[in-house]
């Protein structure tokens, strides 16, 4: 079996996950790639994968608990999708509330499945609202602080940030929003995007293949 590009694509509940996810399949399937998607949530009603199906792409579930606590699940969904044909790219969507991917997913699949898949940086989805809240600038509608403290620990595992939903955003907004967010987690590369008008998508997935200049830690995505 070929080894399979997995770009799994946590964040915040809401912040575009299943719209990037959808937008990214559509494109790499445009390049002649055949693309699989796995989704995930606590409960058994999967409305992404639905979505995701409506739109013809083929896609697995994993429900009753994260990939972190389903990792076995993951590896069979994946299984499952390359039944009828292998996948030259996986795109997997965690649940929104799921924090420490990398070291329960990310990290085992890059040591132990490293001939099955080739893992691409791990990126976290994150909608200006929530960021603002997350970041405490925001004077409005403070996140509860469980939930402030599991998307600021998805950020912090994040290999790469995306501030999606920038087409609600001024220029002015997204530079100040970005600086915000280099200045809380200095160490890790942030890009804009709308997933909805698709602005970004495509270099996002330029940034995940390795062609950015000057983060040098990425392969090919096929
Ligand atoms: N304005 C705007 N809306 C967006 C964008 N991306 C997604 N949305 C909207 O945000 C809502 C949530 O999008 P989803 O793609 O379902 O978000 P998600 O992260 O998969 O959500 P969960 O799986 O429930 O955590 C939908 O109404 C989308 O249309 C964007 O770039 N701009
Ligand atoms: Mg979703």
């Amino acid at each position: 079996m070929a080894t399979t590009r997995l770009i799994l694509v946590g964040g915040f509940s809401g912040a575009g996950k299943t719209t990037l996810l959808a937008q990214a399949a559509a494109r790499l399937g445009q390049r002649g790639l055949s693309v699989g998607v796995v989704t995930n949530k606590q409960d058994e009603d999967l409305v992404d994968t639905k979505l995701l199906q409506g739109q013809g792409l083929a896609v697995r579930e994993v429900s009753g608990g994260c990939f972190c606590c389903r990792f076995g699940c993951l590896l069979t969904a994946s299984d499952l999708l390359s039944e009828d044909s292998d996948k030259d790219v996986l795109l997997a969507e965690p649940v929104g509330s799921c924090t420490d991917i990398y070291s329960t997913v990310v990290q085992p699949l890059k040591e132990f499945y490293a001939s099955r898949f080739s893992v691409a940086p791990y990126s976290v989805l994150a909608d200006p609202t929530g960021l603002r809240q997350v970041l405490g600038v925001s004077g409005r509608n403070p996140l509860p602080k469980k939930v402030s403290d599991i998307y600021r620990n998805q950020l912090e595992e994040a290999d790469l940030i995306i501030l999606n939903k920038v087409d609600l955003l001024s220029g002015d907004q997204i530079v100040e929003l970005k600086a915000l967010v280099s200045e809380a987690f200095p160490d890790t590369p942030v890009l804009e995007m709308s997933a909805l008008t698709g602005n970004g998508i495509d270099s996002w997935l330029a940034w995940l293949a390795g062609d950015q200049t000057d983060v040098g830690r990425i392969a090919d995505v096929g």
